[in-house]
């Protein structure tokens, strides 16, 4: 019998989503807050993580003191549902000062919005018990490579980071890297990028990764390999499972659903790292299908604990004194069908 795991499992509100794309609308009406709340406590996932305007909604009209009793009073809810808040992500895509990028906008206000925006979303974090603070840099890129210093850019993102280093002294920063999309081309597109940025930051220690496998893939990498490169930093503090079928939109499908065997891989790295061993968390940056019906809403969360499970299984029962023995006869052939079949259940 394999050890008992020792994973413990989030996903975001936005991970029940509604359905709609570029092309029509939503297929099912929105849910609240607590509905999303009451389901993720119910499914037995440990934490949620948050936007800091899905923790406090509307949160460019509030004042600071509004801000502080809106994610106190989550933080009662949440302790309520015996429910940890394991991120807090600025949302710095939507705004209308965000159009041309946050942190990289051209316009000096507009950057000054990003970052005192991102200063909050740490009050927030606090609040709420959370450590980590992600970065999806969504809109730091460019759609045509003219309109923008990149060079310039690149010195923007570390004063920005530095900025919320100084605010406090203890939060840590777990940069999301995706190489597209909503920008043609992204200023950091990889977790090598993200690393090596944070080292240019002021604080480098406290500036890690977070790894999604689709946005790994979209990059053409495997998201293996970047588990094991940011684990060797003991930089990953978070990581998004999912799936992704090729260089096309992001899909967020279910984790495993298109390669079970890219899965399989991603889960030994996480295993051979002791991922979650100082408390980092397994999240699910998942979607519904849309054609998904309310009865079966959350189902891809589920599923995707389940073969992350099961994977955890598979990679601890690998035989591995078997697979080391082809390994030494360079007979990659057999080490090749043993995967195959160790996965299929001989
Ligand atoms: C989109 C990203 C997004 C982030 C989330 C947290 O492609 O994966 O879902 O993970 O906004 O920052
Ligand atoms: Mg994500």
């Amino acid at each position: 019998m394999a050890k008992p795991h020792t994973y413990k499992f989030c996903f975001g509100p936005w991970n029940i989503s509604e359905g709609q794309d570029p092309y029509g609308p939503p297929t099912r009406p929105p849910q609240t807050f607590d509905w999303k709340l009451a389901k993720l406590a119910e499914l037995g996932f440990e934490a949620m993580m948050f936007h800091d305007d899905d923790a406090v909604p509307n949160v460019d009209e509030k004042s600071d003191a509004q801000v502080r009793a809106e994610a106190k009073e989550l933080k009662r809810k949440l302790d309520d549902a015996g429910v940890a808040a394991e991120i807090v992500a600025p949302r710095l895509w939507f705004a209308p000062q965000t159009i041309d990028g946050a942190y990289t906008s051209n316009d000096p206000k507009c950057r000054q919005y990003a970052i005192e925006r991102s200063l909050r979303c740490i009050d927030i974090a606090n609040i709420l018990g959370s450590k980590v603070i992600v970065l999806w840099l969504a809109r730091e890129g460019s759609y045509i490579r003219e309109s923008k210093n990149a060079r310039k850019c690149i010195d923007m993102l570390v004063t920005a980071i530095n900025k919320m280093l100084e605010h406090d002294p203890r939060i840590r920063i777990a940069i999301e890297p995706k190489p597209n999309e909503p920008m043609d081309v992204a200023y950091i597109p990889t977790i090598g990028h993200a690393l090596a940025l944070a080292n240019l930051t002021s604080d480098p220690k406290r500036v890690g990764c977070l790894i999604e496998t689709a946005h790994a893939i979209l990059a053409g990498l495997d998201p293996a390999d970047e588990i094991d490169f940011a684990c060797a930093f003991g930089k990953l503090w978070s990581i998004h499972l999912n799936d992704q079928n090729g260089l096309k939109f992001d899909q967020d499908k279910p984790f495993g659903s298109v390669n079970l065997r890219v899965a399989f891989n991603q889960v030994r790295a996480l295993e051979r790292n002791g991922y979650g061993k100082k408390g980092e968390y397994v999240a699910f940056d998942v979607h519904p299908f849309r054609t998904t019906k309310v009865e079966h809403w959350t189902l891809h969360l589920e599923n995707s604990r389940r073969t992350f499970l099961r994977l955890v299984e598979k990679a601890r029962t690998f035989p591995e004194a078997e697979a080391q023995k082809l390994i030494a006869d360079r007979n990659y052939a057999a080490l090749d069908q043993l995967v195959l079949d160790h996965l299929m259940g001989k």
